[in-house]
């Protein structure tokens, strides 16, 4: 396999101006709001483009669930997911690849990816970090607690905030001290992977805490379950629209940068309309 060509990236700030959304297309069979929805190539390369349009600034391309309680696939059915979709959108339109796995970065990254997203951190894939520095991609790295089979059956913290910003502090070290710019990184607090409806809005309240890092900040809170237990169903899995919209517009009032959403028109429109009230 070729090595992907550097290419020298600008500064995440410079590239995602608060607040850029990151469109989300699963191409994955069980992803936990869209699941199945764009698990054809065709259907997901359109998603893209139809994305990109509606005003992304990137979309997240994956080919792994990380939904609670899913327990992965391996590298090769991950390239065969998410190969003929990235070939599709290659020069066309600005993609991130979400992913863990250092082979699928890597031919993402030769397929034009810049960036990558990993909600482990660079704790899952021993070689994935080196992949991130020789290609000089952006990267996001994600806060988790435990793994996706698990966390969600009884997250706890002394104090979520803290813990939070300790961990993506360490992570952050690590990715300089293998080779990644710092100017390159953003920082995700991982809304929903092992977090309670509570820990996911404390984490939102003091936010400043996590923008205190000095490093933008990535929020996902699209759709996530939290939104519908907030809203009364103890069993939601998911949550509407209209409450990852406010979710959003919330992240991005308290400092975040990059808002990761499916629904991406909605997203654009309202955070145009807060940003004009903020300037
Ligand atoms: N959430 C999901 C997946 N990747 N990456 C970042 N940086 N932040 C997130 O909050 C985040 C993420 C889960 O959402 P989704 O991709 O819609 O579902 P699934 O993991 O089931 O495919």
């Amino acid at each position: 396999m070729g090595q992907s060509i550097p290419v020298v990236q600008e500064p995440i700030e410079q590239r995602f101006p608060r607040p850029s959304v990151m469109g989300v297309v699963n191409v994955t069979p069980d992803s936990f709001s869209d699941g199945g929805v764009n698990f054809e190539p065709q259907a997901a390369v359109a998603s893209a483009r139809r994305m990109y349009a509606e005003g992304a600034a990137i979309v997240d391309v994956g080919g792994e669930s990380t939904r609670p309680g899913s327990a992965g696939v391996e590298a090769d059915e991950e390239l065969r997911r998410v190969v003929p979709v990235l070939e599709g959108l290659a020069g066309e339109v600005p993609v991130s690849i979400d992913t863990s796995k250092a082979e699928v970065a890597r031919r993402a990254l030769e397929l034009g990816a810049e960036l990558v997203n990993d909600v482990t951190a660079l704790r899952g894939d021993g070689e994935l970090a080196g992949v991130v520095a020789g290609s000089g991609a952006h990267l996001c790295l994600m806060h988790m607690q435990g793994e996706p089979r698990t966390m969600q059956s009884d997250p706890r913290y002394e104090d979520v905030v803290s813990e939070v910003a300790a961990f993506l502090e360490e992570r952050l070290a690590f990715a300089v001290a293998a080779g990644v710019r710092e100017e390159l990184v953003c920082l995700d607090p991982g809304i929903g992977f092992g977090k309670t409806v509570e820990h996911n809005f404390e984490l939102l309240r003091r936010l400043d805490e996590l923008t205190a890092l000095g490093r933008p900040v990535v929020i996902g809170f699209s759709r996530k379950s939290s939104l519908g237990k907030l809203l009364g169903d103890p069993q939601a899995t998911t949550g509407s629209v209209a409450a990852s919209v406010g979710a959003a517009v919330a992240a991005y009032e308290r400092g975040a940068t990059i808002l990761r959403a499916h629904d991406v028109r909605e997203h654009v429109e309202a955070l145009a309309a807060a940003r004009a009230a903020l300037a």
